[in-house]
């Protein structure tokens, strides 16, 4: 389904005065209004080809209807939501659940929507009917060296598709680790992960990085071959220059201090960038935003000051993507207010007074320092993240744009009430 510029235009035009009168109000307190709207702009958040379909739990999964049949009805989705926020100019591949046949053809849809490929994803967390061995007992640190092979070997595959498309880095997150205590060493673990990840590592191109994701536990519940991001540091910084630590927010023991960790990465240049979700207890891959937006300002406070410090562009220097699973709300519009949260955390956090809060940790001013967050955090910016929508050619409101265009309802008729997307 394409959206007609037209239609989005008519829709602005008629929400038109009572935006200018919201977002004068709160422009006029922003002294950089005319930098943080760049910022805005120029900011993309890729979409994950495996959320564009309803999502679900081990439990069941209760699909939805009219989702995307192939590779290239999740370009039109992500097409779609780009067209709607002007935020999300690109798509993170997963293989093998989107092996392009034609990378040529999918290239040219792809830039007809706008979109680019972000990281390419790879899987050694199920076993694929071609393959020979299982992955029951893990993949790069299994004992058995065929069987690592065949995972070093998939990984390899994947920066290829992923040069094909013009990606520019693979994201590994290994499911490896142990249920039970005693069922795996360790120290043999690491090292054999280590030296899998050495070859993938050897088969980047030059401008190519390599992500290296952690997560706390599930589907391993006893110990994970890389659980913590002290582990992905580890491996990230002995594998070299190319490789970092992907955070994923969703991946840590409850009440993390996510925003030191991310800090403490991007000091040391090790920071790939994120997964963005929310979460109340573990891996709920909830809407980003939808639990705890606080948290989500806080980590772009630490993302904005740690960019500036080292001079590097926001938009660009590092990967942002959304890993959510959208079990009960039609994913489209939950990836719309994902992406309305990070575009409203990053505003918040631009609008942060660095300066005075530097003053106020230079004499130890508790009190200031949290006054100055916080009155960035609690002032509304949705008028300035609108605003940044309407100058690149956006809707005012997307969400209500959508269901007022009733988009939903046409991809049914497009693709049939029963139509499952590839993905978890
Ligand atoms: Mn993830």
């Amino acid at each position: 389904m394409l959206l007609n510029k037209q239609l989005i235009e008519d829709q602005n035009k008629g929400l038109l005065a009572t935006h200018k009168r919201n977002f004068e109000f709160v422009a006029e307190g922003v002294a950089n209004l005319d930098d943080v709207l760049k910022k805005l702009v120029a900011f993309q958040i890729a979409i994950p080809s495996w959320a564009l379909g309803t999502g679900g739990t081990r439990f069941g999964r209760f699909s939805g209807s009219g989702e995307p049949r192939n590779l290239e009805e999740k370009l039109s989705d992500v097409g779609l939501l780009h067209a709607l926020n002007q935020s999300s100019g690109a798509i993170s591949l997963h293989i093998p659940w989107d092996i392009p046949k034609n990378h040529v053809a999918i290239k040219a849809l792809a830039a007809s929507y706008g979109l680019k490929f972000d990281a390419v994803n790879s899987n050694t967390f199920q076993n694929q009917a071609t393959q020979e061995h299982s992955y029951k007992f893990g993949s790069l640190q299994h004992v058995d060296k065929a069987v690592r092979k065949q995972a070093i070997e998939h990984n390899i595959e994947v920066i290829q598709q992923g040069v094909a498309l013009g990606s520019k880095a693979l994201t590994v997150w290994l499911a490896d680790g142990s249920c039970f205590p005693g069922q795996l060493n360790f120290r043999g673990a690491w090292e054999r992960t280590y030296e899998s990840l050495v070859e993938i590592y050897a088969a980047l191109p030059e401008d190519w990085k390599v992500f290296v994701e952690y997560k706390a536990f599930e589907p391993n519940f006893y110990s994970m071959s890389v659980g913590d991001w002290g582990q992905s540091y580890l491996y990230a910084s002995k594998l070299g220059p190319k490789a970092y630590t992907l955070v994923d927010l969703g991946h840590h023991l409850p009440n993390a201090n996510i925003e030191q960790i991310v800090s403490l990465l991007m000091m040391e240049n090790k920071l790939a960038g994120f997964h963005f979700n929310d979460s109340k207890y573990g891996d709920d891959d909830l809407t980003v935003g939808s639990i705890n937006p606080y948290q989500l300002f806080l980590i772009f406070n630490e993302l904005v000051e740690g960019m500036d410090a080292k001079g590097m562009n926001h938009a660009t220097d590092l990967g942002w993507m959304i890993d959510a699973s959208h079990n009960v709300k039609d994913p489209l519009e939950d990836l719309l207010q994902s992406i309305e949260a990070i575009m409203i955390a990053y505003a918040q956090a631009l609008l942060v007074d660095t300066k005075a809060l530097k003053a106020a940790q230079a004499v130890n001013d508790v009190v200031a320092a949290q006054e100055i967050l916080q009155a960035a955090y609690r002032t509304d910016v949705r008028p300035i993240v609108a605003q940044a929508r309407l100058l690149s050619g956006g809707a005012l409101q997307p969400l209500n744009l959508y269901r007022i265009l009733n988009v939903r309802k046409e991809l049914v008729k497009e693709r049939g009430e029963k139509t499952v997307a590839t993905g978890l």
